[in-house]
């Protein structure tokens, strides 16, 4: 049985702005299990597959642009609990509702600018990382600190 996988991307305006190591250093510190990872330019039809839920909201094709405005960094991190971890580590939708000590709390001030996303379910987890890895496929792989993370 696969463990739980959340599908993390830093947004252009992350990328742009040279946030890509901080962000993913804190996620490879946390403990949980890089088996996905890409710089990627995204096509408009990849943006609007993954943000399909939000079809119907104002904010959408703006969207939808931002996120197609430059490469992002595709994620997929595995582990117990990663979905709700990686929500935390990440912060509030909102940057200005966001904890400091959170990567939007720490790097963002609008909805629109708010640097990473991430999966909201497990469920999701699992329909993302289909959409932006498809058939390329994750890395499996064993890593050695294993034992010093996991009781
Ligand atoms: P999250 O990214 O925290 O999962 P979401 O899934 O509700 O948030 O929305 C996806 C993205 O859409 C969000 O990161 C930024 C944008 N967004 C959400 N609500 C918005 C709003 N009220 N105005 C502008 N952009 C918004
Ligand atoms: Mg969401």
């Amino acid at each position: 049985v696969r463990s739980e996988m959340s599908y993390v991307m830093i947004k252009p305006d992350g990328v742009q702005r040279g946030l890509v190591g901080d962000i993913i250093s804190r996620f490879e510190r946390k403990g949980f299990q890089l088996k996905g990872l890409k710089l990627y330019q995204t096509p408009q039809a990849v943006a609007e597959e993954h943000y399909k839920d939000l079809k119907e909201k104002p904010f959408y094709p703006a969207l939808v642009g931002y996120i197609c405005s430059g490469p992002v960094v595709c994620m997929v991190w595995e582990g117990k609990g990663v979905v709700a971890s990686a929500r935390k580590l990440i912060g509030a939708t909102n940057p200005l509702a966001s904890e400091p000590g959170t990567i939007r709390g720490d790097f963002a001030i609008e909805v629109g600018r708010n640097v990473i996303h991430g999966s909201d379910s497990p469920e999701n987890g699992e329909r993302e990382t289909a959409i932006w890895f498809g058939s390329e496929g994750l890395v499996e792989w064993t890593p050695t600190m294993t034992p010093w993370l996991k009781e």
